[in-house]
């Protein structure tokens, strides 16, 4: 298990490199080009000089989280080729500066989607939050308005100018059901994962948050069946997933310690946290620790100890502690005691292990 964490870039975060330096055990910091576009180009330079800035704080810079996917490549229009062209020369171009994982994600419109950013819980924290109720009865005009209103910071995937577009892009959808949606995406991997393999990069897609339709919208990453179909496009090593047991495991259909036991392996990258879901389907974010959620991250963490897992792990979302002011759900404080839980349970399968 190769310890990251993700970071926001310079002026762009609240969490510094100097405060993640003092998390033990923490190796890299998960990062991206956070002012980029979705479609656009990510140059040489750009990158060298985000990559060295990272490394010169003492930590490896081999996963960044996300290159996004443009819109019209999801829709299977016309003009898709053209950026599925600068996503193949930021691929080479990641390569060359010794990235080994992109993270990205195939979902319509939505990246991960919440109604309540800063939930009470009853601890007296709070954290990022989904009311199924709401989301099947608000329109996402209404959705999106009262999300970004409570925070400054623009969500990832929920970058203004792709909001403003809204309305359009909920009509271009129209014509996209799962099939489609599958036959664009397997477009897409056609294309770009021999150029990946080349560059030596995995590609690791994330599963859909939550891992089911949301205002209509086709998701299709969502559970064992789709890690399946994935393979079947393509068995490159290239073709990997990340696997995200707070999203995937929002569903109760899905079993994370089964999916960990199953899927590790083309995992190179994972995303370790807890959600507690509620009978009517809701669900809360919470600390990482078993107990506190409906998922068994301790057998999850199990799973790829019993695998010998060496690929990356980060403990993705944290609740807002003591009065923290941070992005939603990337406080210093809940991801550190994550990182200290996650590793506590790694060195313990270690010595039953004897
Ligand atoms: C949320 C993240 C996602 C993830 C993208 C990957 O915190 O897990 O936004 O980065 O879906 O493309
Ligand atoms: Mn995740």
């Amino acid at each position: 298990m190769n310890m990251t964490f993700r970071w926001y870039g310079r002026g762009n975060d609240t969490v510094t490199l100097e405060h993640i330096k003092q998390i033990p055990g923490t190796k890299g910091i998960v990062w991206a080009l956070h002012n980029k576009q979705a479609g656009e180009l990510w140059t040489k330079e750009e990158i060298k000089e985000e990559v060295e800035y990272i490394q010169s704080h003492g930590f490896h810079t081999d996963v960044v989280e996300s290159v996004n996917v443009h819109e019209d490549i999801k829709l299977g229009k016309q003009t898709r080729d053209q950026y599925i062209e600068n996503y193949k020369q930021t691929i080479r171009n990641l390569g060359e500066a010794g990235v080994k994982v992109i993270c990205y994600n195939f979902m319509p419109i939505f990246d991960w989607t919440r109604t309540d950013l800063f939930h009470p819980l009853p601890d007296g924290s709070t954290a990022l939050y989904f009311d199924k109720e709401k989301v099947i009865n608000l329109d996402p005009q209404e959705l999106v308005k009262t999300v970004s209103e409570a925070s400054d910071l623009s969500l990832p995937g929920w970058e203004p100018e792709r909001l403003a577009r809204l309305s359009e892009l909920f009509e271009e959808y129209k014509g996209v059901d799962e099939e489609q949606l599958w036959s664009n995406l397997q477009y897409f991997l056609e294309a770009i994962l021999p150029v990946a393999e080349e560059a030596g990069i995995q590609m690791a897609i994330h599963p859909d948050d939550p891992p089911y339709s949301i205002f209509g919208l086709p998701r299709i990453i969502t559970g064992a069946a789709s890690y399946e179909r994935l393979i079947r496009i393509s068995d490159l090593e290239a073709n990997g997933f990340t696997l995200c047991t707070g999203s995937m495991g929002a569903s109760p259909e899905n079993n994370m310690v089964e999916i960990a036991e199953k899927y590790a392996y083309r995992s190179p990258f994972a995303h370790i946290r807890n959600v507690k879901i509620f009978d009517n389907g809701s669900f809360t974010e919470t600390s990482h620790y078993t107990t506190d959620g409906s998922i068994d991250i301790k057998g999850v963490v199990k799973a790829l100890h019993d695998q010998n897992y060496e690929g990356y792990v980060r403990p993705d979302h944290g609740r807002h502690l003591w009065g923290e002011v941070c992005r939603p759900g990337y406080g210093l404080y809940d991801r550190a005691l994550g990182i200290m839980y996650l590793l506590g349970l790694w060195d313990a399968y270690n010595n039953a292990k004897g």
